[in-house]
């Protein structure tokens, strides 16, 4: 059992992968993906320990240290991960939350199997977390923890943040377990949400779902508040600009160059292989650009690294196969023998890869149907060197509020979507840099290190707040004398 830790991150997925090395040895690395890219340098800064799921089914990790911090992981069963996971989160959660681009499906053993799991983490959580610790929750597979754990450990100061959107009212109202999912959460102090949209969102369902009154972003429950408000995640943006002016990645760059026959201009599209990210629509524009000749396939090459994803859910298989069927047909109608306009990976890479692919990338295509954030246009924004590049940015996903420099595309508009590429190809220089200086200055100034320490300010605060008001009242006017009494007593231990 490890040391029990002032600071727990509850996240369904370890930050870590387990591989074999050559000599067949059993190490752990950290893992891709949208979470763990944003909270691993939190938890190198933070210390403190991570509980989740290692990866495997029907098997139990013993807790270990990993880059400073320690790994708690949690066992899940074979039927436990097709139902809460690849069930609930994935086929139910997912599709509904992301404004349902494909169709939820509602099962009450997958149900069944979400509430077991997340009392699985609460409970693991409350083992590990020291008197009066901060925990902070990750995302909409453990959306009950909150109240699990408060139940288990009233001592500990609860964040909850949502790493996805949060869908407006009709659709939230699709689901038949919204009031325990509406109650799950409300067991935080504070819940974070990507765009203040989804904060309202929230908040307007509680009140019409819930008998709990709601003042500004507050919600009284008694024994504690919980607070909804946006904390738009960032990146680690030095650390990225530094990968990407390495030599290593600047030598990537170049080999990567050379194999695409040193074109003229690269397009390029990044994500996890998800209904979500718009890639139908996207390829298809881009392949109607080659088809039309607006674009020379001669000297601009389309690359779109699509990175595994959930393949064993249903709707992942199918996307795969129409993406490969897609692809294809573009490249043989349109190409030559021994070049193709689109150059399509479904593969994962080494982080300076990515940091090369965006330093090649002339203008970055990130068109998703729905997202919460979008680190892929934040990262680009990063690694770009100079200020040549451009960022097609969907306005459906979160970063587009932050990121209104980039040229914004409907992604569901194809012919649109198509004049926004060429205008960002053909813009004259100097509005292209001033637009990248732009977006350069936003992603400095708004970084995962100010998204953490605002997040946690914030929960701290709300944790102050409680521990000199622990009986919150109904009554305004109570409230507001004890709060005066709270800040007197607060400022005579100052003094
Ligand atoms: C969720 C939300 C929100 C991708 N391929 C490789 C690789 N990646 C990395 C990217 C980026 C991350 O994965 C993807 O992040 P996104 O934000 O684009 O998307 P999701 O995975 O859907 O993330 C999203 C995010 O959580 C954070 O809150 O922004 O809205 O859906 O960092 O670089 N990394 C490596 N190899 C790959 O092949 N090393």
């Amino acid at each position: 059992m490890p040391e029990r830790s002032h600071f727990v991150v509850v996240a369904n997925r370890l930050p870590v992968d387990r591989v074999t090395t050559e000599e067949g040895e059993t190490t752990w690395r950290t893992s891709p993906g949208g979470l763990v890219t944003a909270l691993e340098p939190v938890m190198r800064k933070h210390g403190g320990a991570w509980v989740g799921w290692h990866g495997a089914t029907d098997e139990s990790v013993e807790p270990f240290t990993h880059d400073g911090y320690e790994i708690v992981p949690v066992a899940l069963s074979a039927s436990e991960f097709e139902e809460y996971y690849e069930g609930f989160s994935n086929a139910t959660l997912w599709p509904l939350y992301h404004d349902t681009v494909a169709f939820p499906e509602y099962h009450r053993e997958w149900w069944d199997a979400y509430v077991v799991v997340n009392r699985r983490f609460a409970e693991a959580t409350a083992e590990v977390a020291a008197d009066g610790a901060t925990v902070w929750v990750q995302d909409y597979q453990l959306q009950l923890v909150p109240q699990l754990l408060r139940e288990l450990r009233p001592d500990l100061s609860i964040g909850f943040f949502l790493h996805i959107p949060f869908p407006p009212t009709e659709l939230f109202q699709q689901l038949p377990w919204r009031r325990r999912i509406l109650e799950g959460l409300l067991g935080a102090d504070l819940v974070g949400f990507q765009v203040p949209g989804a904060a309202s969102n929230f908040l307007r369902l509680v009140r019409a779902r819930t008998d709990h009154r709601v003042e500004r972003d507050g919600v009284a429950l008694g024994d504690h508040t919980c607070h909804a408000r946006a904390y738009p995640i960032s990146i680690d943006t030095s650390g990225f600009k530094e990968l990407a002016e390495s030599p290593e990645a600047v030598e990537e760059a170049d080999r990567l160059l050379e194999d695409l026959g040193h074109p003229k201009r690269v397009l390029l599209g990044v994500d996890r292989l998800d209904y979500t990210k718009g890639l139908r629509q996207r390829i298809r524009a881009i392949g109607e650009l080659f088809a039309e000749g607006r674009l020379d396939p001669s000297e601009t090459v389309f690359l779109q690294i699509a990175t595994p994803s959930r393949e064993r859910v249903e709707e992942y298989r199918k996307l795969r196969d129409d993406i490969d069927l897609l692809v294809g047909r573009i490249n043989s109608e349109i190409g030559d023998i021994g070049h193709r306009p689109i150059v399509y990976q479904h593969t994962s890479y080494p982080r300076v890869k990515m940091a090369a692919l965006y330093r090649i990338a002339d203008v970055a295509v990130v068109t998703p149907l729905r997202d919460g954030m979008n680190l892929v246009a934040k990262e680009y924004v990063a690694c770009h060197p100079g200020t040549e590049g451009a960022l097609v940015l969907s306005e459906f996903a979160g970063a587009a509020r932050e990121l209104k420099q980039a040229y914004l595309v409907n992604p569901y508009d194809i012919n649109g979507m198509k004049d926004t590429v060429m205008q960002a190809i053909t813009d004259p220089a100097v509005v292209r840099r001033r637009r990248m200086r732009s977006l350069r200055r936003q992603v400095e100034t708004h970084t995962i290190d100010a998204w953490a320490d605002h997040f946690l300010g914030d929960l701290k605060r709300i944790g102050q707040a409680r521990a000199g008001n622990p009986t919150w009242s109904l009554n305004p006017a109570e409230n507001l004398a004890r709060f005066i009494r709270a800040r007197s007593a607060e400022n005579e231990a100052e003094e």
